[in-house]
């Protein structure tokens, strides 16, 4: 398994059209505002508080390219599904996220991330549909996973996400928790797949 040894912010892109081809493989996180997509990149690389997390949502705005192990990179993507901006802001994200997701050569697979709680919601269909189309590889990760109290939520929460996003019966899902740490073995074992 890989382990996260060095890490650092390469750059930081608020254009679409100031996303240049990177050097090397990319894997890539997406997912709703507030979602836990930098509370997940600053959980697998551990010693490192490399990414701004927020109670509100909104925080990450830009696309952040994070330099791991002097080999790859991860992605850091704004989220989409926040309501609470303009509907210029709204577009300006969604340019920089498709922008990012289209015609990548280098991104070599996607995290899609669905909040435990929440559930999968239309824009992550969406979302999971327009990666399909792309034919860019993708895992899901169910985040927020203890804010699961009652074990039936626990049993259930892979069924109803895999048939949210219309995903086939043994599509994995990884259950995550930045705050326990559950799941991130997991996450980096799939990093690896991605990046074979
Ligand atoms: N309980 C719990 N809270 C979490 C977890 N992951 C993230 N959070 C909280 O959820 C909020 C949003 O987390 P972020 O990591 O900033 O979410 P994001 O997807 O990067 O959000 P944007 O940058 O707005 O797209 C913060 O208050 C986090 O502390 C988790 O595993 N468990
Ligand atoms: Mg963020």
């Amino acid at each position: 398994m890989i382990n996260i040894k060095k890490a650092q912010l390469y750059k930081t892109v608020f254009k679409p059209e100031e996303l240049s081809e990177t050097p090397y493989k990319e894997v890539a996180f997406v997912g709703r505002s507030n979602v836990g997509k930098s509370s997940l990149l600053n959980s697998i690389v551990k010693n490192y508080k490399l990414a701004k997390v927020s109670s509100s949502p909104g925080k990450t705005r830009s696309v952040n390219f994070y330099f791991v192990n002097d080999k790859f990179f991860i992605v850091d993507l704004p989220g989409y599904g926040f309501a609470k901006i303009s509907k210029t802001e709204q577009e300006r994200w969604r340019s920089l996220i498709e922008g990012y997701l289209k015609n990548r050569d280098k991104l070599k697979g996607v995290f899609l991330l669905v909040d435990s709680k929440v559930g999968p919601t239309d824009k992550d269909r969406m979302m999971k549909d327009w990666l399909v189309y792309y034919g860019i590889p993708f895992a899901v990760v169910a985040t927020k996973i203890d804010k699961l109290k009652k074990q039936s939520e626990k049993a259930t929460v892979e069924k109803r996400i895999r048939e949210g996003l219309d995903l086939p019966k043994q599509f994995p899902i990884i259950k995550f928790s930045a705050k326990t740490n559950e799941g991130r073995v997991e996450v980096l074992k799939q990093i690896e797949r991605f990046l074979e």
